[in-house]
């Protein structure tokens, strides 16, 4: 397995998106409609709300300081610095907002702060994971589409409540990636 390239996603992988929503959703309107993680069947957290919600959701994903402050996953960054302890070429791959005023800038301040400014240099921003090349794509998005039929990387799920619909592909966690990847 050394020697191999391993595209991590962030969002949802390495940052809790999803954690940074839902507090920031609960603060601001206690009121509404909440959907906790567990009871997430849809990848983007806008198609769970109805209509009436979504520019209200749109208002926290867009807003200054959401990517910035995005707990680190459990377990992310010590995997991260593992992998390429153990000789793996190791990349973070994502993908921004098209709405990406925040979103760029606050993305590559968040891999300086966790994982480490060293990490800086292993960012590929892109909005089509199909064109980068690399062994194994970890990433919580159920299906990776882009203008390459056949990406290069086998796409190995970052198992979360929204991805169990996907079960042709490997799943991994940062609890079982050794195993999964033979290590
Ligand atoms: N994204 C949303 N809503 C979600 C999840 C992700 O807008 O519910 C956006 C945020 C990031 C991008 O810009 O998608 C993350 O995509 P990945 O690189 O993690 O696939
Ligand atoms: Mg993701």
């Amino acid at each position: 397995m050394t020697n191999k390239r391993i595209l991590v996603d962030m969002d949802g992988v390495i940052a809790d998106f999803d954690g940074e929503f839902l507090k920031r959703w609960r603060d601001r309107h206690p009121d509404k409609l909440y959907y906790p993680l567990e009871e997430r069947t849809v990848f983007y957290v806008k198609d769970q709300y109805p209509e009436e919600l979504k520019p209200l959701v749109e208002e926290i994903l867009w807003e200054p300081t959401f990517f910035r402050d995005m707990m680190p996953i459990a377990g992310a960054r010590e995997a991260l610095l593992e992998m390429a302890a153990v000789g793996l070429e190791v990349f973070i791959c994502t993908s921004p907002l098209s709405t990406y005023r925040n979103c760029v800038l606050e993305k590559y301040e968040w891999v300086e702060r966790t994982p480490g400014a060293q990490w800086v240099r292993q960012i590929i921003l892109t909005k089509d994971k199909t064109l980068i090349r690399g062994d194994l794509l970890i990433d919580d998005k159920p299906e990776i589409t882009g203008v390459e039929s056949v990406p290069s990387w086998e796409h190995v799920i970052y198992d979360r409540p929204y991805n169990r619909n996907m079960n042709n592909k490997r799943r991994i966690t940062w609890e079982n990636w050794r195993d999964v990847l033979g290590f």
